[in-house]
Parts: structure tokens; C-alpha cells; sequence
């Protein structure tokens, strides 16, 4: 695995899950972690990896390692996938895959090429309320058509303008702001359940333009601080979206809407184990949102956890997204976004940001 903060570390947890929960036939080794810093040794240790490097290459060099995980800033996710993939070892990489959507087309077409399995780590789509709608949506639950999909990704860690600056304020390295950081979940998430958006009008704002390093002076922050779009379905219905790291109070709340000719669903990661459903066929005097509690053993990944209502969070979205992934390297199936979806998406993301320089609709 390459890099060990924050997602590095939900990473090596939902590695060694899937190990302990999951009933797949593999022998799950953490062989290898890669940082540039010293702290590197320390989190190996602490993470539980056989090793500790600094260079990546000596991760995609090494013969024993069959699947290379890219935790890195987002500008080195395409050298180190395209290198990993060309030494025939199955990728995983954080979000968003790249910093465009020509970049993301080139790890895409490198995955073809090489013929290795890729998975893109949108992580919300391992949330068991989230397969449940999936399930839904594709019985028919909803009804034939689909009127609306919205939603809104929120946070507030950036809304003090004391909090230094980081590399995700940086347009080189990170890409965009909030688009690529968060609306990438909401797109991946419209694109899984409802299908894609054939255009989009947004609009960005960046509320504090500059920040102080942590070392000392100030630097310009050169991406969206919110982003907020509309957007037509394929399918014929409108989109609406929302992300910010302005929102106080808002920690890490993801919430989306669906309404179709026959129902609706609702969901909020802030009650992450609940999926609310609306049925317009229930007799009229019972209608309402029935509240779903996702935690059945017949629920999507309900064998692998508790009991019923013992329930799961952050942490088990990356084993269930990863336990797909394993399975099909075990020769199974699994469901997963690939580097495919992270091109599909790059090119919503890149239209939304076009839409909001040029104030006009734009083509995805
Ligand atoms: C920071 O905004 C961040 O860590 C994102 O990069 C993740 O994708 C999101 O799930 C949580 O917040």
C-alpha cells in the first residue's frame, strides 16, 4: 500500500477485515507499506505490515505483491497506477482517479491493456443501506421512471480560516476542491444508482483565497471551496448536487434523495445504517417512510458483520467495497467501481467545473 494517513490507515483496517470477516478463499497478507517520511517504520507497526519502504517502485518491483492499494495525493495516482498495472499487478487507488478526465481516460485504457482487475475506492457504495437502494432501484421499486436524484456532501473543515494550508487547497496536486474531494462521492454515487447526467450548470466559490503553511507564509488556495450544480439524467429526469467544506456542524454528512413515478428513497450517512423508503402504492391512509434498518442478514453484507441491529460504520464501507474486489481476484464475482467509472465520473466533475468559468450549460 502506498501512503498511511488517513485513508492509508481505513485502508490497512478494511484489508485485514476482509481477512477476518469475510469468507473468501485467499490468504490476505499485508506485505508492504510506502510513505516518504521517517513515521513510516512506526505506522507499518501500527497498521500491521510486514514492511515498511520509501520509494514505490520497490512496492510495484516486488514480485510477491499481487495488489497494489495508491493512498497518495491525487497527482501521483496516474505514474503509480500506470506503473503498477504495466508490472501486471492488480490496483487499487484512492479517490478521484486522476486529475482530468484525459488523465483518467489514459489509467482506464492501462487497465484494458494490461487486463488486471481496478478498483476505484468510492467507499460509500460499500454502505448496506446503499446496496439495499441499489437492489431497489433495479427491482422497479421506484416505478419505471425516475424524476429526481439529489443530494448534497458536506463538511466544515475548512470553514475556520485559521486551518493551514494543505495539499488538498492545491489545483496542481489535488485537481479541484470540493468537486473532486466530495462531489466525486455524490457523482459516483447518481451514476450507481440512477445513471449519468448528459450536462450540467454549477457554480464554485473559494470563500478564503489564501492560507498560512504550516512552515511559515501564506499560500494561495487555488481550488472550490463549495461547488453546487444542476444536471440533466440520461434518463430523462433532473439532478441536483452540493459539497462543501463550509458547513459547520456538518462533519462528514452525505444525504441523497431519489424520486421515482412510484416511490422514493432517502438516505443520510449521519443515520448510516437506516435507508427510508416511500411507496405510493401502500394503501392511503398507511403511506409514509417506512425506516429501513440495514442490518438483516439478508441485507447486503449482513453475513459478514453482527446480529441484527448491531451496527456498522465508517470503517466496514472499505472491507464491503474491498470483499467485492477479492472475490473476484479469488476467480469470483463482484460488483465494485473500476478505473472505468473513474473516467465517467472525471468527465462530470471536469464539466462542472467548466460550467462554472464559462456560466453556461455545459456537455459532459
Ligand atoms: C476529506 O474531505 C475526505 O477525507 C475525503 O477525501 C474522503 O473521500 C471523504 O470520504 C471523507 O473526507
Amino acid at each position: 500500500m502506498i501512503g498511511y494517513r488517513f485513508m492509508g490507515k481505513a485502508h490497512s483496517n478494511a484489508w485485514r477485515q476482509v481477512g477476518h470477516f469475510f469468507d473468501l478463499p485467499v490468504d490476505l497478507r499485508l506485505r508492504t507499506v510506502c510513505g516518504r517520511s521517517a513515521e513510516v517504520e512506526d505506522a507499518a507497526k501500527k497498521l500491521g505490515w510486514e514492511r515498511a519502504v520509501k520509494d514505490w517502485r520497490e512496492v510495484v518491483e516486488d514480485p510477491e505483491i499481487d495488489v497494489v492499494d495508491i493512498c497518495t495525493p491525487n497527482d501521483s495516482h496516474c505514474e503509480i497506477a500506470l506503473a503498477a498495472m504495466a508490472a501486471g499487478k492488480a490496483v487499487v487507488c484512492e479517490k478521484p482517479l486522476a486529475l482530468d478526465a484525459a488523465q483518467a481516460r489514459k489509467m482506464a485504457d492501462a487497465a484494458q491493456t494490461a487486463g488486471v482487475p481496478n478498483l476505484l475506492c468510492h467507499n460509500y457504495r460499500g454502505i448496506p443501506a446503499v446496496a439495499l437502494a441499489k437492489q431497489m432501484v433495479e427491482e422497479g421499486l421506484l416505478g419505471e421512471t425516475i424524476y429526481h436524484f439529489r443530494a448534497r456532501y458536506a463538511q466544515d473543515w475548512l470553514a475556520d480560516p485559521q486551518f493551514p494550508f494543505v495539499w488538498r487547497l492545491d489545483a496542481a496536486v489535488a485537481g479541484s476542491g470540493a468537486n473532486g474531494d466530495i462531489n466525486a462521492h455524490i457523482i459516483d454515487l447518481m451514476r450507481h444508482l440512477v445513471g449519468g447526467v448528459e450536462e450540467v450548470s454549477a457554480t464554485e466559490r473559494t470563500f478564503v483565497k489564501t492560507r498560512a503553511k504550516v512552515g511559515g507564509g501564506e499560500a494561495e488556495v487555488t481550488v472550490d471551496d463549495a461547488v453546487a450544480w444542476i444536471g440533466k439524467l440520461a434518463g430523462g429526469g433532473l439532478a441536483n448536487g452540493e459539497a462543501t467544506r463550509f458547513a459547520h456542524g456538518r462533519k462528514n454528512q452525505i444525504s441523497w434523495e431519489i424520486n421515482g413515478s412510484h416511490g422514493s428513497l432517502f438516505f443520510d450517512f449521519e443515520d448510516m445504517n437506516r435507508l427510508h423508503f416511500y411507496d405510493a402504492g401502500d394503501p392511503a391512509n398507511r403511506r409514509g417512510f417506512r425506516d429501513i434498518l440495514v442490518t438483516e442478514r439478508e441485507h447486503p453484507y449482513g453475513n459478514a458483520w453482527w446480529p441484527p441491529g448491531h451496527i456498522t460504520g465508517y470503517e466496514h464501507t472499505f472491507a464491503n467495497l474491498f470483499s467485492e474486489f477479492v472475490s473476484v481476484l479469488a476467480g469470483g464475482r463482484g460488483s465494485f467501481p473500476t478505473f472505468e467509472d473513474g473516467w465517467e465520473n472525471q468527465k462530470v466533475l471536469d464539466a462542472i467545473r467548466r460550467s462554472a468559468q464559462t456560466r453556461s450549460w455545459e456537455k459532459v
